[in-house]
C-alpha cells in the first residue's frame, strides 16, 4: 500500500509510521487522516505486527495541528454535516494493538491531540505540547480538552486551553502527559526499542492490558475493576497464558502463539 502523507515501514514486529508533511510541520489534513486510518487498520489486521510507533518527520514538529488552510473556508454546516474530526476516533483511537507516539518539537492543537490518542507518549527533550486553538477563535476538536484534562488535571489543562501556553518536555513529564523524556537525537531509537519490548510479549495480553488501562479512563472504579477481572479471566483461556506460566517454571523464554 502506498501513502501520500505518511511513511510506513515494518521493522520485524514493529510498524513505524511517520507523518510526512514537513513543509507544513506535519499539519493534519483529510489525506493524513485517510492514510493514518488505513495504516492503523493494516497494522491491526497483520498478525505479524505487534506494536507501532507514530512520529513526525523533521526535527521541528511532531504535528503543528489540524491543517488550518484546509479548514479556513469551511462553514459550520460543513463541519457538522461532515461530522468533522469524528474519523480520528474510528480511524486511529479504535486501534486495538498498542502504539506509542514519539514526539519531538511541536505537538500543537490536533498534533497534541493525536499524540494523546497514543497508548503513551515518549518525548524528545525538544517537545512542546499545547492547545492553542483559542487563538484561532476555536477550541480543541479531536479530544484534547478531555484527554489533556484527564492526563494533567484541570488546573494545567484549563490554563493551556485558555491561554494557548505551551508545555515543554520537562513540565509534560512532571504533569504525567508523557511517560518519559529522552534526548531528541535518541527519540526514535528509544521508542522503537520500547515498541520491540512490547512486541516480544504475548500479543493478546498486550491488547487486553491496553483495553484495561483505557477503561480506567472511561468508567468508575467499581465498573473498571469488574471489567478488569472479566478481561483477566478471558485471558486465562489463551494458549499464551499456559505457555507463559510453564516457561516461567521451566526457567526459559516463552514462545508466543498470539492466541
Ligand atoms: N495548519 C496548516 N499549516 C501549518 C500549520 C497548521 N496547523 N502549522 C504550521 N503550518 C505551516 C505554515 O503555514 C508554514 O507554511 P508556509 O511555509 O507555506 O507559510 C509552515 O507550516 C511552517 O510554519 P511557520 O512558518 O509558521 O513556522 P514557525 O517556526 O514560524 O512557527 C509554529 C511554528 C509556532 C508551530 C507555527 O507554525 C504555528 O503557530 N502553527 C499553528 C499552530 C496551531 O495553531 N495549531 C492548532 C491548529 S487548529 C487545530 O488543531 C484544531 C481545531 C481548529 C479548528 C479551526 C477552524 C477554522
Amino acid at each position: 500500500m502506498t501513502y501520500e502523507t505518511i511513511l510506513v515501514e515494518q521493522r520485524d514486529a514493529v510498524t513505524l509510521i511517520t507523518l510526512n508533511r514537513p513543509q507544513a510541520l506535519n499539519a493534519l489534513n483529510s489525506d493524513v487522516l485517510a492514510d493514518l486510518s488505513a495504516a492503523f487498520a493494516a497494522f491491526d489486521a497483520d498478525p505479524g505486527q505487534r506494536c507501532a510507533v507514530l512520529t513526525g518527520s523533521g526535527e521541528k514538529a511532531f504535528a503543528a495541528g489540524a491543517d488550518i488552510k484546509e479548514m479556513v473556508e469551511k462553514d459550520a454546516a460543513d463541519f457538522f454535516l461532515q461530522d468533522f474530526f469524528s474519523g480520528w476516533q474510528t480511524g486511529v483511537v479504535a486501534t486495538r494493538k498498542p502504539w506509542i507516539a514519539a514526539v519531538q518539537g511541536f505537538a500543537l492543537g490536533g498534533g497534541c491531540e493525536l499524540a494523546m490518542m497514543a497508548d503513551f507518549i515518549i518525548a524528545g527533550d525538544t517537545a512542546k505540547f499545547g492547545q492553542p486553538e483559542i487563538k484561532l477563535g476555536v477550541a480543541p476538536g479531536m479530544g484534547g480538552s478531555q484527554r489533556l484534562t484527564r492526563a494533567v488535571g484541570k488546573a494545567k489543562a484549563m490554563e493551556m486551553c485558555l491561554t494557548g501556553r505551551m508545555m515543554d518536555a520537562a513540565e509534560a513529564e512532571r504533569a504525567g502527559l508523557v511517560s518519559r523524556i529522552v534526548p531528541a537525537a535518541d527519540l526514535l531509537d528509544e521508542a522503537l526499542k520500547t515498541a520491540a519490548t512490547i512486541a516480544a510479549l504475548p500479543p493478546m495480553a498486550a491488547m487486553v492490558n491496553k483495553e484495561m488501562v483505557n477503561i480506567a479512563f472511561e468508567t468508575g472504579l467499581s465498573q473498571g475493576i469488574l471489567t478488569e477481572r472479566r478481561l483477566f479471566q478471558i485471558l486465562t483461556a489463551t494458549e499464551d497464558r499456559k505457555e507463559g506460566m510453564t516457561a516461567f517454571i521451566e526457567k526459559r523464554q516463552g514462545v508466543w502463539k498470539g492466541r
